[in-house]
């Protein structure tokens, strides 16, 4: 019988209350906050979307696996089973422990980019490319149009298109291309997926260039669950074994551990290369600490040893995606503009289309982030405007395609029901939505400037839509 109801396949075994303050209040708070998400206190929040990372539910064997800490400064036994875990389940050859995603990043950049090299990637990262950028690189989106289009359903927008990527190589030439920037899957865009098969051919071409793909992992294993799911050939394999498929076509890596390896720190670089592992042995203790713990304590490498194992546990994995897709459902049923296909780890407001009255330099995205905070406690983020910062050159923002507000779910962490709470909330908003007015940036860090940028409503503008 098949069966239709559905279980999170764990069952609680600690819990942390959750305070729900009043509207008025938050009202206050995400002022004083400057109408900023990620400036508002943890403990203001009823229902804290923000994001997936490093915000996740670790299991009893990884707390067991924290009292297990070897907090010796050098060849801690915890830094052997990252290791071993890292051989196991991903297949690269030699890696160096970061304190999490943004270190091994760094790393790469200054080992592989050289000033004035272009570096192609399936849509840009925020801190990748500003790792990039700080290296003396010029980041080039090759990624298929479709990434760029909310409403397209094509299953595998994180793929490359190859049209792109040899027009580039044409262009610059190979020797000026630093590597091709690959995600698993690409946030920016929705959390999308990219198939296998567009892995293989961007590899046969990219070999025939002799240029390297590093590959960013922070979501293999989702990745690898939508390709057991949608890709024709792939439903009988693990999820193990494409991600390990997956790894075999790329020559290096950058994890943040905080996503799919379901820690609250950590992070590592891999790299197949002897001659780049040995530099990048070097490098770490400049800039992270020694090689065998690159920043993060024994103990948080033993929780992100087992994290990877359990990362790709079927049950678990189908049950992170589940609650993603639930709450998306919920949203498109209520007629939400949001980008389809739901991705894996969030679901994603077309704040364009929900907001038609707020032209983007007014930052509709994140004027909806407020909205929803004020309305239910919904902490969520910004992924348009304000994320893609200002063009390094013409020093004008970049106008993204995508102006989107991410409700990221982190794992393990919430039912069922908080998703209805959070549903609920964005319909009851949707419904009052030209109310919603824009702001005005009256802050603005020199980089990532989402995490820190001030703003203020704009007032005195007619907000609702004519007629
Ligand atoms: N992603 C997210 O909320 C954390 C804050 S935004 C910088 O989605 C990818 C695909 C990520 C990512 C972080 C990093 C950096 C690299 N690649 O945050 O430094 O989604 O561990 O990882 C965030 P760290």
């Amino acid at each position: 019988m098949k069966r239709t109801t559905y279980a999170e396949p764990y069952k609680i075994k600690m819990v942390e209350p959750l305070r729900n303050i009043s509207r008025r209040e938050r009202e206050r708070l995400v002022k004083l906050a400057g109408y900023n998400t990620f400036q508002v206190k943890a403990e203001d929040v009823y229902i804290d979307l923000l994001t997936d990372s490093g915000t996740g539910a670790m299991s009893d064997r990884q707390w067991a696996g924290l009292m297990m800490g070897d907090e010796s400064y050098s060849g801690s036994r915890n830094f052997y089973h990252l290791e071993a875990a890292v051989h196991q389940y991903y297949g690269y050859k030699y890696m160096v422990p970061t304190h999490q995603g943004r270190g091994a990043e760094h790393l790469i950049a200054r080992l592989l980019i050289k000033p004035g090299m272009y570096v192609p990637g399936n849509m840009y990262f925020t801190s990748t490319r500003l790792h990039q950028e700080l290296a003396g690189g010029v980041f080039e989106d090759v990624i298929i149009d479709e990434a760029h289009d909310p409403d397209s359903t094509f299953p595998f927008k994180g793929n490359v298109d190859l049209q792109k990527l040899e027009n580039l190589i044409n262009k610059v030439g190979a020797a000026n291309i630093a590597y091709l920037s690959l995600a698993t899957t690409v946030n920016m865009a929705g959390g999308q997926p990219i198939s296998l098969e567009n892995m293989k051919q961007v590899r046969k071409l990219t070999e025939q260039h002799n240029i390297r793909i590093i590959h960013d992992m922070a979501r293999v294993a989702e990745n690898a669950y939508m390709i057991q799911q949608l890709e024709p050939g792939y439903a009988d394999k693990t999820v193990a074994a494409i991600t390990k498929e997956i790894c075999s076509l790329t020559d290096g890596a950058v994890m943040s551990g905080k996503k799919d390896a379901l820690v609250n720190i950590g992070g590592m670089m891999a790299i197949n290369d002897q001659g780049l592992y040995e530099e990048a042995k070097n490098l770490v203790v400049v800039y992270e600490g020694m090689h065998t713990y690159g920043g993060m304590a024994g103990r948080d490498m033993e929780a992100m040893a087992i994290g990877i194992a359990e990362s790709v546990d079927e049950a678990h994995i189908s049950s992170r995606v589940h609650q993603v897709h639930y709450l998306g459902a919920q949203l498109r049923e209520a007629g939400i503009p949001i980008v389809n296909p739901v991705g894996t780890h969030g679901v994603y407001i077309n704040a364009a289309a929900f907001l038609p009255h707020i032209p983007q330099v007014k930052f509709p995205a994140q004027a909806l982030t407020v909205a929803l905070y004020e309305e239910g406690g919904v902490r969520s983020v910004e992924r348009g405007i304000v994320s893609a910062g200002r063009n390094k050159e013409t020093g004008d923002h970049h106008y993204p395609s995508l102006e989107l507000v991410r409700l990221a779910i982190p794992r393990r962490v919430y039912t069922l029901s908080h998703l209805d709470v959070v549903a609920e909330t964005a319909i009851n908003v949707f419904e009052k939505r030209y109310d919603v007015p824009g702001l005005e940036m009256v802050f603005e860090p020199k980089y990532m400037r989402f995490f820190q940028a001030r703003f203020e409503q704009v007032v005195g503008e007619p907000q609702r839509m004519p007629g």
